[in-house]
């Protein structure tokens, strides 16, 4: 089906011909259908970029790479906890489904830490929970985990059903902090996968769960007092935290808490004593950071420590804001030291990778980060979007105040935050923050993806199924980046993908030793020779059969 020979490799013949791609794949659809989808499909314009439809329903009947809110509250953030037994009420699948399958990882500090990771906690609801109410069967399994682990924290988490038959998962949380007593912290989360359109309505309500149920309740200052940060949005996805708490620990930075990749409730509740907040993935955790700078006055930065050059670049704005020549030199020092292997690790890779093509449909903050891995490799990212970003993730944050809220985004609680009685403390006088920012420094900005990618590349939202397809098959790209729904599909046309989320079984990517470690396996990837011998099935048969193994 796809000759890999005779593909267009002229970067200006291909963007050339993405608009006339996109008119095609439109044209394809039902009427409606394709009026609501010609909004999602766009293309980049540099500095100005089009208004992109976000963060609205999936249209019923098409393939969609979303997943759902409670996968986004519990799976995404605040699932990488360690000592917090999660308990996902409902059917067993839900809980099935979350547990393990996104890599990430932890370490506990000795023997008697606590690590529930590796378990499964669920109610196994069953019909007769659905019709006669679920909450007896939620208190049992609260006791049990209780009397078998005497965690520091419990966490409910619903799901769809639960909020169709009513159970009420915060009274039961109270209820059952009392039958228990002590000190022990019981909270629910109202993350019913049908809440919003996708996980990022999960993000939102577990960003409100965290303010409201475990930061700031501890407010002794550990550790040394220089440098203190706290990372908003890395999950330790295939051991990212681990690289990344390697480097800011060479360069003597103090990363009190990431959220929440190898995180505790400890380091949660002690996340306020922090001098700066730095947002890696903007799109799941920006409340957690807007709710901290209200109450407690601690600036937030985006950071991207994804890639090499980035590193660097995160780790430079961080001695910029603290402005100690101590500092400064010690992460000059740190850069130049972690380049020599990076830079020939590097040099090898692009044999094999210049002239590249990529493709990345991910999530809603990675189709944006990698491209930086894919520019520092020579290759040239084509197409990109996310599965759930919203307007400003694509646009940058400038378009917020003119972002239409809709029925589905007024379904997710706002927390009211104010600023802390006694423990407001603004970390930077307003003339040093002017002064920053004179120096370049943004403070409570993101800018999107769209700023960063050529000009006429595609941007697709929410791409479906079909999309895809199209794609692959006009521009047979060298890579194709997404998630396992895909993975298959696509190899079998000829083109290898890279999981972007749970990395398949590699990793970490983030940090000086990720980005060796990436341009290994791309390299890999596109220099395999493989991928042209692949025959899908279709290709070599009129039909396919199967026969059922039972
Ligand atoms: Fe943020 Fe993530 Fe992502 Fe995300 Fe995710 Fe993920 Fe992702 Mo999968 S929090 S938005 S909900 S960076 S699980 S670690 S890879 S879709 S791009």
């Amino acid at each position: 089906m796809i000759d890999k020979n005779d593909k267009p490799r002229n970067a200006d013949v291909l963007i050339a011909e993405l608009q006339e791609f996109r008119d095609e794949v439109i044209v394809k659809y039902p009427k409606k259908v394709s009026k609501k989808r010609a909004k999602s499909i766009v293309l980049s314009d540099g500095d100005n970029p089009p208004q992109i439809q976000a963060n609205v329903r999936t249209i019923p009947g098409i393939i969609t790479q979303r997943g759902c809110t409670y996968a986004g509250c519990k799976g995404v953030v605040l699932g990488p906890t360690r000592d917090i037994i999660n308990i996902t009420h409902g059917p067993i699948g839900c809980g099935f489904y979350s547990w393990l399958t996104r890599r990430n990882q932890t370490k506990p500090v000795d023997e008697n830490d606590s690590n529930f990771i590796p378990y499964c906690f669920s109610t196994d609801m069953q019909d007769s929970n659905i019709v006669f109410g679920g909450e007896e069967k939620l208190k049992q399994a609260i006791r049990e985990a209780y009397e078998l682990f005497h965690p520091k924290a419990i966490a409910i988490f619903s799901t769809c059903p639960v909020g169709l038959i009513g159970d009420d998962v915060h009274r039961v949380a109270r209820h059952m902090k009392e039958e228990i007593g002590g000190d022990i912290n019981i909270f629910g989360f109202s993350c019913e996968g049908y809440r919003g359109v996708s996980q990022s309505a999960g993000h939102h309500i577990a960003n409100n769960g965290l303010f409201k149920n475990l930061i700031g309740r501890d407010d002794e200052v550990r550790g040394q007092l220089k440098y203190r940060v706290n990372l908003l949005g890395e999950y330790n996805i295939g051991g990212d935290a681990f690289e990344l708490e390697r480097i800011c620990e060479k360069c003597g930075i103090n990363l009190l808490a990431s959220f929440s990749g190898n995180s505790t409730v400890q380091k949660f509740e002690n996340a306020h004593t922090a001098d700066l907040n730095m947002v890696m993935c903007h799109r799941s955790i920006n409340y957690v950071a807007e709710m901290m700078e209200t109450a407690f006055g601690i600036p937030w930065i985006k950071v991207q420590p994804i890639g090499a050059n980035s590193t660097a670049k995160m780790l430079r704005k961080i001695a910029q804001y603290f402005g100690d020549k101590e500092l400064i030199d010690k992460v000059e020092e740190v850069i130049a030291e972690e380049m020599i292997e990076v830079k020939e690790v590097l040099e090898q890779a692009r044999k094999r990778t210049v002239g590249k093509l990529a493709m990345l449909f991910v999530g809603g903050s990675r189709a944006h980060h990698y491209q930086d891995l894919f520019e520092e490799l020579g290759m040239t990212t084509i197409a990109a979007g996310y599965e759930f970003g919203h307007r400003d993730d694509y646009e940058g944050r400038s378009v917020i105040p003119t972002i239409q809220i809709d029925a589905d985004s007024r379904n997710i609680e706002e927390i009211s935050v104010t600023q802390d009685e006694t423990r407001y403390r603004p970390r930077k006088t307003e003339e040093e923050l002017k002064a920053l920012e004179a120096e370049g420094m943004e403070f409570s900005e993101y800018h999107g993806i769209m700023k960063q990618m050529e000009k006429g590349t595609l941007v697709i939202d929410d791409l479906s199924h079909y999309e895809m397809d199209k794609l692959i098959e006009k521009y047979k790209p060298d890579v194709f980046c997404a998630g396992i729904k895909e993975k298959f599909c696509v190899q079998k046309m000829g083109i290898p993908l890279k999981q972007l989320h749970n990395y398949d079984v590699g990793g970490p990517y983030a940090g000086f030793q990720g980005a060796i470690n990436f341009y290994k396996d791309i390299e890999m990837m596109v220099g395999a020779a493989i991928w042209k011998e692949i025959k899908a099935p279709w290709e070599n048969e009129d039909y396919v059969e199967a026969t059922f193994v039972y």
